[in-house]
């Protein structure tokens, strides 16, 4: 592959709701501009995007996929993204590293949800777009339909700069508005100008006429030229087109038909046109690039980057300074899905890929530490579940598995709840984790399963007790003898443990106190009614017995632990449960089922607050009832909406689920006895 400066190079994200046909636009470009031999089919599994056995047998894609294309002295790599909501970390790892984007709809009247999501984050950073209008093969296909939906429901308004020619079966080509050329698919498949048809030709008028408008709009001194002369020059045309869309202000709409493969040339015209060059501070000098994206496996990491300044080359050293290392590259290539085109040097404003990099992960900054690496949110994991091995013994493999895992998917998080002893994956969506389970059974070879998490309760008493812990063994040998009676009542919310020694003359002596102590807390820190670590507990030593040769440290122990056992059941125990500040954004006309939603898991709604058409809500919520509401939220707002969460504080869980627990606890611990 020749070497193409940065002016000649684009990086484009393909974004949009699942299944409107991003990957199998990235093939047609794949195969029209001869990359790829066969015209790869997400549909068949034979998709050179869709690699991943998660992503072929879902039938979706999973993972960020870069295939690069040479088109019209362009060079374009395209970052194809899921449009699937528990995928969306993906989609940050693309934005990273490219500058434009294309959001892919149907020609379909029926703006989509994964549209408007991807607009909004696309908004965000005012980021250069196209849209592209696929499917217009099929049946009932709707170009106009599709393009007054947006126009209505999105800002920036999109605006047509390509126009079908034909549609459904007969779809055959475009008119180029700003060019005012007609492009078909020749005899050969390729595509080859034509005129424009005559029963278009007011048509074209038309919407020429809304084109030029947004390209005034581009810049102030079009703007006037148009207000004075009613009108722009090609040149002026293009000029402020490319100046609007660089702005992420004007948003043009190109349509095609992917798997017919038309359309897909003059689409990637208008990427090279449109679409801005990659911003690079110097072509010359230290090479300097940014790891965007992990593919990790059991062999090594594939690390792809992107290219800030200078070169890279193959076989060449470069620091990581902020990992204290030095890599060495081996083979670099440019990727095209799974495959590698190798290259001996990627060079700034390219991307290109590098495998078994030692220390470098996602977001390091390789060659000269200068300046910052582009940083871009990643969405935070909204659904928590703890994770298991299948065999005994698999705990290490899980989590060697799991890290490996989090290097190539940043909104994978792990961690290890101490208070509930589980490991726990927080992950976008269900589906997201059971991708995680497959991968860690696929390429790490363990298997898992997961169950909701444990909830962190606590135990405390509510009421007073008075009660004896007796541990007297005296048959043979050295005897086992100790017994302490305690007095338990609570503390006020906070204030833990709190121990009182209130025997007067010898019945324990002074050395042995300490050990019923120690017996009691050990007993408390693991639980006492319901196998939560109780608190806010006083215990008063009161009385006690022992034995000059019988009597132990340990005896006194066991002694103290069967006394807080038997007193706190007395004491009329009582589960506090962690309750979350919750702030919930949802559409408005979701507000009304995201309310009652909230009510059913026992929120109390602390106050909602209007943000443009959408409404924040903010609520106390117990946790162990946030536990699915991702799953939820998703469904009342066909997943519109997000949340965050964040602990706020302890409250008595009501009686009647207490008693579930520590009736289930006692059934199951007397029967282990
Ligand atoms: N008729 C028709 N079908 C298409 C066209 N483009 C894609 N499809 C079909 O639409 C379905 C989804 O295509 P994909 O390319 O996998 O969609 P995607 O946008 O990558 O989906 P995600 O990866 O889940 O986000 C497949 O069955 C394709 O064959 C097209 O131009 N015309
Ligand atoms: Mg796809």
């Amino acid at each position: 592959m020749p070497r193409y400066g940065p002016e000649r190079i684009r990086n484009v994200a393909i974004l949009g709701h699942s299944h409107e046909g991003k990957t199998t636009l990235a093939e047609a470009a794949l195969f029209v501009t001869g990359a790829v031999p066969r015209m790869g089919s997400t549909d068949a599994g034979t998709a050179a995007l869709d690699f991943e056995p998660e992503e072929q047998k879902r039938k979706i894609s999973i993972n960020l996929a870069i295939g690069c294309v040479e088109h019209d002295g362009c060079k374009v790599n395209l970052l194809d993204t899921p449009g699937f909501f528990d995928f969306a970390g993906q989609v940050s790892s693309a934005l990273a590293a490219a500058e434009g984007a294309l959001v892919v709809v149907s020609a379909s009247p029926q703006l989509a949800v994964g549209t408007e999501v991807a607009w909004e984050r696309l908004n965000e950073s005012a980021r250069p777009r196209l849209v592209v209008v696929n499917k217009m093969d099929k049946e009932h296909a709707d170009f106009y339909g599709a393009l007054d939906a947006m126009r209505s429901q999105l800002t920036p308004k999109p605006v047509a700069l390509h126009l079908p020619i034909g549609s459904e079966a007969s779809f055959k080509g475009v008119v180029d508005l700003m060019r005012l050329k007609a492009f078909v698919a020749g005899p050969d498949g390729k595509g080859a100008e034509a005129p424009i048809p005559d029963d278009m030709t007011s048509l074209v008028e038309e919407r020429r006429e809304q084109l030029i408008e947004a390209a005034a709009e581009g810049d102030d001194s079009l703007l006037e030229t148009y207000l004075d002369e009613g009108t722009l020059s090609d040149e002026d045309v293009e000029r402020g087109l490319r100046l609007g869309v660089g702005a992420g202000k004007v948003c043009p709409v190109v349509c095609c038909a992917a798997t017919r493969m038309l359309g897909i040339r003059t689409l990637l015209r208008a990427v090279c046109d449109l679409l801005p060059a990659p911003a690079i501070q110097e072509t010359s000098g230290p090479a300097r690039a940014v790891v965007f994206n992990t593919y990790a496996d059991p062999f090594g990491r594939v690390s792809y980057f992107k290219v800030l300044s200078g070169c890279l080359r193959s076989d060449q050293h470069v620091p990581n300074s902020a990992r204290g290392a030095d890599e060495r590259l081996g083979q670099l290539f440019f990727p095209r899905g799974k495959e590698h085109v190798n290259s001996q040097e990627v060079c700034a404003g390219d991307i290109g890929g590098v495998a078994k990099l030692q220390q470098t992960l996602t977001g390091d900054l390789l060659g000269s530490p200068d300046g910052q690496a582009p940083s871009v949110a990643v969405p935070d994991p909204a659904y928590t579940v703890a994770i298991f091995p299948r065999s005994r013994g698999d705990e290490e493999k899980i989590s060697t598995g799991l890290a490996r895992l989090s290097e190539e998917d940043p909104t994978l998080r792990v961690r290890r709840n101490e208070e509930t002893h589980q490991l726990l994956i927080g992950g976008l969506g269900d589906v997201h984790l059971d991708v995680v389970l497959e991968k860690l059974k696929r390429k790490y070879g363990v298997e898992a399963t997961t169950a909701l998490p444990r909830v962190a309760y606590r135990e405390t008493i509510s009421g007073t007790a008075r009660a004896e812990g007796r541990h007297v063994k005296q048959s043979g040998g050295h005897g086992q003898y100790g017994v302490a009676v305690i007095q338990v009542e609570p503390t006020g919310r906070g204030e833990g443990f709190v121990w009182e020694d209130k025997i007067f003359g010898g019945s324990i002596p002074q050395n042995f106190r300490p050990s019923v102590q120690k017996g009691i807390v050990d007993t408390m820190a693991k639980g006492v009614v319901a196998g939560y670590p109780m608190e806010d507990v006083k215990v008063r030593l009161v009385d006690g017995k022992y034995h000059t040769v019988d009597s132990s440290d340990m005896a006194f122990q066991i002694a103290g632990s069967l006394a807080i056992r038997k007193a706190a059941l007395e004491a009329h125990p009582v589960l506090l449960e962690p309750i979350v500040e919750a702030e919930v954004r949802v559409p408005e006309r979701n507000l009304g089922d995201m309310m009652s939603d909230l009510n059913t898991k026992r929120g109390k709604i602390s106050g909602t607050e209007p943000d443009g058409s959408w409404q924040i809500v903010r609520a106390l919520v117990p946790e162990s009832e946030m536990q699915r509401f991702a799953l939820d939220l998703r469904s009342i707002t066909q997943g519109r909406g997000s949340f965050s969460t964040r602990f706020s504080h302890y409250e008595e869980l009501p009686a009647h689920l207490a008693r579930q627990l520590i009736e289930a606890y006692q059934k199951e611990s007397t029967g282990k006895e």
